[in-house]
Formats: structure tokens, sequence, C-alpha cells
């Protein structure tokens, strides 16, 4: 059933200051539907999503999304009931779904206000982000999901809170089997491990040589201001040392996502991503996650 909640008119238009919880955002004024975000908390694809409504200052109410027990309802949502379906989504206050994380951090910038994330004149240089961020956050993603499965402490994370500490096998197979899903859904399969390796090293170095031809600041942005194109190049960072901000991820997934390797070798990108997380992301209204 769908739930309603009391939302303050300045919050809705992003004149006041946004709340430091959703719960924060009840209060007297007009009453209508929430908008809501359906996504994975330890999801940098989520993570991007996220940092736009944030750094907009668009109200919105997170749900964790479980991939096997609710993708009967994202599909329904979605009226999917083939081909693969993720998340992001969110569903707007009018009941309209958008399903990726680029759509939702536009319809973000059209509303709010804050740093513009899509400016016109740098709509290529965006729109080059994205599909480099597409492309490295694929690479890393198969990685990590290949070191998850080997890793029992990181399995259990992925299950639902009361399976966790239960001592059945069955429920780490479980696990097992749906990370090995999620890696082959998503192309994991497809390429040798040292394939993904070149791939997530290339994309890193082009974000490397990009930032050094982008404008001086601080933090450096790579078109002289905050826009979605640091934000999706940013999440390539989750993959060699996830930020302590944004992202919520157990011990042990925290541990399949990082490479300290790779995490040496960029750490200049890393102490990037840092200054950009501490600039615009540490005052964002929902830092603290649900
Ligand atoms: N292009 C999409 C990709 C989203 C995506 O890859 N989502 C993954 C995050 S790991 C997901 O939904 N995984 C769970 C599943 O597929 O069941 C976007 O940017 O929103």
């Amino acid at each position: 059933m769908r739930k309603f909640y009391h939302v303050c008119e300045g919050q809705r238009s992003g004149e006041a200051k946004p709340p430091g919880s959703w719960r924060a955002m009840l209060c007297a004024g007009r009453v209508g539907p929430m908008t809501e975000l359906l996504g994975l908390p330890y999801s940098p694809w989520t993570e991007k999503a996220r940092f736009a409504l944030d750094v907009r200052g668009v109200p919105y109410r997170f749900r964790n999304y479980s991939p096997l027990l609710g993708e009967p309802e994202l599909r329904l949502r979605l009226r999917r009931l083939r081909g693969p379906v993720s998340v992001p989504v969110l569903v707007d206050d009018s009941g309209r779904s958008r399903a990726d994380s680029l759509e939702i951090a536009r319809w973000a910038d059209a509303r709010g206000r804050g740093p513009c994330l899509f400016p016109d004149e740098h709509a290529r240089a965006v729109e080059g982000a994205v599909a480099l961020s597409e492309r490295g956050l694929a690479a890393g993603r198969a990685l990590s999901l290949l070191r998850m499965l080997d890793d029992e402490e990181a399995l259990r994370e992925m299950l639902p809170k009361p399976l966790r500490r239960s001592s059945l096998r069955a429920f780490v197979g479980l696990a097992r089997a749906g990370v090995e899903r999620t890696r082959q859904k998503y192309g994991g399969d497809r390429r040798t491990e040292s394939e993904h390796r070149d791939d997530f090293d290339r994309a890193l170095g082009e974000l490397r040589a990009r930032l050094s031809e982008a404008p001086d600041g601080a933090p450096r942005t790579l078109t002289g201001n905050l826009s979605f194109a640091d934000i999706a190049l940013a999440q390539l960072l989750v993959f060699v040392a996830p930020p302590r901000l944004g992202l919520r991820l157990g011990r042990a997934s925290r541990r399949c996502f990082e490479d300290p390797g790779l995490a040496e070798r960029y750490a200049d990108l890393v102490t990037w991503r840092d200054a950009l997380y501490a600039a615009h992301r540490s005052s964002s209204p929902s830092k603290g996650l649900p």
C-alpha cells in the first residue's frame, strides 16, 4: 500500500535547509506521497543517485532493495516482466518510476537547488564521464564479486539480517548463488579476471588523465564546478578504497571491494575523491543513510 507523509512545502521545493533524516521531514504542511528511492546501500550506482539527490537537496525516502526477494515487486513497479531489472529506481511523488542512476540524477537536477549537475556547455564532458564510469564500474564490480565468492563472511553480509548468523551452510550457498547470479547478470563471466583488471586499470588511468587536464580548484572538479561527471567518476574509487561516507558496507564486503595495490598506485585519485566528498557530500542531508 502506498504510504503518505506530511512534507514541508519549502523542503519539497528545496527552499528550506534539507533535514537530517526523512523523519525530520514530517511536519505540518501539504500532504502527499513521498518520493522514494529504492536501492542497494552498498552500490555505487545507488550512490550516484543519492549523491545527486542530496546535493540538490531533494527530499526522498530511501528503501533497501533485496535483490532476490524484491525482484517481483520491482518488475511489477517497472512493468517489465522479462529482461534484466536493476536499482536504483526512483518513484517520484506522482508515482512515475525512473530506473537508472543517470535519469534519476537528471530528474534531481531539475529540482531542488545547488550545483548544476548537467551544465549545457559541458554536456559532452559529462556524457563521456558517465560512459567511462559505467565501463570502469563494470570491471570493478566483476573483480569485487570474484573476491566475494571466496569470502564466507562477506557472503553472509549479503543475506537478510536474521539469516546471517545461522549455522546452516545452505544459507552461505544461497548467498554465493546470488553473488554468482549478479556476476553473470552484469557480464562478469564474459571476460577473464585479468581482462577485467586491465579494463579497470585503464579506466582509472583515464580518470587521472582527465583530472590532470581539469581546471584548478579545491577540490578539483572535472569541469570547474561540481557536476555529475565528478559524481559518476568518483564511484570508480569504491572498488579501490570505498569511501567512509555515502555507502553502507559491512566489514567483509568492504574488504572485497577494496584493492590495496590499486589504492597505492592511485592514491592521488583516492585523495581527490575524499576531498570531493568532504566538500560536497559531508554536508548532505542523508549522509547517515537509512
Ligand atoms: N545503469 C544502471 C545500472 C544499475 C546497476 O548495475 N545496479 C546493480 C547494482 S550492483 C543492481 O541493481 N544489482 C542488483 C540486481 O541486479 O539484482 C544505473 O546506472 O542505474
